[in-house]
């Protein structure tokens, strides 16, 4: 490959790993995936199904192919594909009257309006990213699979999320043991089109650029207990003060189900707290966070990343799509 650097390699700039200076670059971290088509484990669900591994296999060719700038190629899924989606949209739909909150349930709004969610269509990662880019300026590129924590987060400085567009095998709709475009496109689209909530999410992203392995996998942490599993705090009377918020029942206070009715603890927003969690992928969490808005968690969030240190400084130029790395020495 003319354009593909070895994870793990020395970056001659920084002299600490190598990482994406501009958007463009994102085409090499895309190509790192550690898992995808023909490598499914044992205990995945399509691991026996010949089917559904070649089905995999044509999602990983077109992520593997995909260039930045291109538009994304569109997929016309299959009936089980979409009636997966569908069984799953009909579910969370429910649930999300319940215990979404109020930025994720607008947006999500929008994307029916606009995006073509819909119980009987998987919406198209073309749109989407189209949509996005006019609300936050964040976009989706598909991925064939999991990326190392260090290639994900990269994607985020940029304000790109790495999208999985393949569907989970459709023996287990309710679980999935690696992201999936339902995953994505019902949890995570939603709430990258609120400005506060992209901006974090690139700060994030900034952070991670050639931090040191324990910086990484704190950032990789406090993605997991924000990004994927944060909650947010919302008061119907924003008179009431912390004290009151705290004593009202939990249906009333969060926004997950199983944070809400399982016996998990809720704590404050806390990087401090939250990086010395254990990320469990396969059973509910221990303990969930919240913020009571977002920008709270990005107040904190900064906080924290600002007594990290890089033997440099990156910026982010929003006009050419690129970090600037400042060496400080
Ligand atoms: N890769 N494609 C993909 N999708 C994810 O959500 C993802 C990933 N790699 C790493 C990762 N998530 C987590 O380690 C985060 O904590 C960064
Ligand atoms: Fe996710």
């Amino acid at each position: 490959e003319e354009n593909y650097i070895e994870p793990g390699s020395n970056d001659a700039t920084t002299g600490s790993e190598w990482f994406p200076k501009s958007i463009y670059d994102l085409d090499i971290c895309a190509k790192r995936v550690i898992m995808y088509g023909a490598g499914l484990d044992a205990d995945h669900p399509g691991f026996k199904d010949d089917e559904y591994r070649k089905r995999r296999m044509m999602f990983a060719d077109i992520a593997l192919n995909y260039k930045h700038g291109e538009s994304i190629p569109r997929i016309e899924y299959s009936e089980s594909e979409r009636k997966t989606w569908g069984v799953i949209y009909k579910k969370l739909r429910e649930l999300h009257k319940k215990y979404a909150c109020k930025e994720y349930l607008d947006n999500f709004e929008q994307l029916e309006r606009h995006c073509g969610y819909s119980e009987d269509n998987v919406p198209q990662l073309e749109d989407i990213c189209r949509f996005l880019k006019a609300k936050t300026g964040f976009r989706v590129r598909p991925v064939a699979g999991y990326l190392s924590a260090r290639d994900f987060l990269a994607g985020l400085a940029f304000r790109v999320f790495f999208c999985t567009q393949y569907v989970r095998h459709q023996a287990d709709p309710f679980y999935t043991p690696e992201p999936d475009t339902v995953h994505e496109i019902m949890g995570h689209m939603p709430l990258f089109a609120d400005p506060d909530f992209a901006q974090f999410s690139q700060e994030i992203g900034l952070a991670s650029l050639g931090a040191s392995e324990e910086d990484l996998k704190k950032l990789a942490t406090l993605y997991f207990f924000s990004i994927e599993f944060g909650l947010s705090l919302e008061a119907d009377n924003s008179s009431e003060d912390k004290e009151n918020l705290e004593n009202r029942t939990p249906q009333k206070r969060h926004n997950y189900k199983h944070a809400v009715e399982g016996d998990s603890k809720i704590l404050c927003f806390d990087p401090d707290l939250v990086v010395r969690q254990e990320c469990l992928i396969t059973t509910f969490q221990e303990a969930y966070f919240y913020t009571r808005n977002f920008e709270e968690a990005q107040q904190k969030l900064r906080m924290f990343t600002s007594n990290m240190k890089r033997p440099f400084v990156v910026r982010y130029n929003p006009y050419t799509e690129s970090v600037e790395v400042l060496n400080n020495k």
